[in-house]
């Protein structure tokens, strides 16, 4: 053969190969993701970020409501593995029963990114990583300023988020650790309002009916929980965050402008946004990178100093 000839063989054979790979990279990622359900303001917030931020990188998404139900969520992660999914996103709704399908998604290859909220298992290495936020750090903001504003002294009813989800425990434990150092503030009641705007307005209207003004702190583990509430002390002719203190999580538009307007005390951000970031780190580990085992995102407190200055950059 010629020489001519065996270099147009070979340019040819690279062409091949070059065009198997750019075909290769132009596949969109596929990604599963898990989400709880649709709770609260922050969930709709967070769905919203991972599915626009999906659409803008051209990220073939599957999406699964779990519609509050671990069982439905580990049945979409069995679904995304059969589907052959590059990577699976969970948000775990509660902490534990994860290990049999965590390691399900191992054994065939596909990497498992937690986010939001954590789980407990006996083996970290059946999942990628975890981003979200730091409950602890949120319950303790909360339990902070709380003892500063009331200077240690009052009587509390607390609002749970959803029972064994990781920010329930953490937000709960957090906050009695906190004020535990205060024996003037004590809890007198806390019941689960699930995190929904309904669960918080129906728990504080039992709340109201079984101790009636004795109490004048509530702590919601979330925003929905505390708008809801404050719409129980308007019909119970209580004012909210006058005769009652709210302090709450998340920082959600509509309770940064309730506390701008004075009707919420105070509310610890809990960023959901990160769509970007999620999807960024998927890369990475698809391209064999280390990634940080956990990443927190920095979250800051609202009260009435720094509300009404906020509003007008709020992106959710
Ligand atoms: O605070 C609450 C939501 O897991 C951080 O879940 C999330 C929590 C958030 O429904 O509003």
């Amino acid at each position: 053969m010629k020489t001519t000839s065996v270099l147009r063989l070979l340019l040819a054979g690279l062409a091949a190969t070059l065009t198997t790979l750019a075909t290769a990279a132009d596949k969109p990622l596929k990604i599963g993701f898990a989400q709880t359900g649709a709770e609260s303001d922050w969930r709709t917030a967070n769905s919203e970020s991972m599915k626009s931020e999906a659409a803008r990188r051209g990220i073939d998404l599957k999406f699964s409501d779990g519609q509050g139900k671990q069982e439905n969520q580990i049945r979409a992660v069995r679904s995304f593995i059969t589907q052959g999914v590059d990577a699976i996103v969970i948000a775990p709704i509660v902490e534990t029963g994860w290990d049999p399908v965590l390691r399900e998604a191992k054994r065939a290859k596909i990497p498992v990114i937690l986010t939001d909220r954590s789980i407990q298992t006996s083996d970290e290495s059946l999942f990628a990583c975890f981003i979200g936020s730091d409950f602890y750090e949120e319950g303790r903001m909360a339990a902070d300023w709380l003892a500063k504003k009331v200077d240690g002294k009052g009587t509390i009813v607390e609002l749970q988020g959803t029972p064994g989800s990781a920010p329930a425990n953490e937000r709960r434990k957090a906050f009695a650790e906190g004020i535990a150092k205060y024996p003037g503030l004590k809890i007198i009641d806390s019941q689960s309002g699930n995190f929904e705007l309904s669960g918080g307005k129906q728990v504080m209207e039992a709340f109201i009916k079984k101790h009636g003004r004795n109490f004048n702190i509530v702590y919601a583990h979330n925003d929905s929980m505390a708008l809801g509430a404050a719409q129980a002390m308007d019909e119970a002719g209580l004012k909210p965050g006058k005769d009652i203190l709210i302090v709450s999580i998340d920082a959600m538009r509509a309770a940064v402008q309730a506390v701008a307007a004075g009707r919420i005390n105070c509310t610890v951000e809990c960023n959901p946004l990160f769509g970007p970031k999620v999807y960024d780190t998927v890369v990475k580990i698809l391209a064999g990178e280390t990634v940080p085992k956990k990443s927190y995102n920095k979250d800051e407190l609202i009260d009435e100093t720094n509300a009404a200055k906020l509003l007008p950059t709020r992106q959710y």
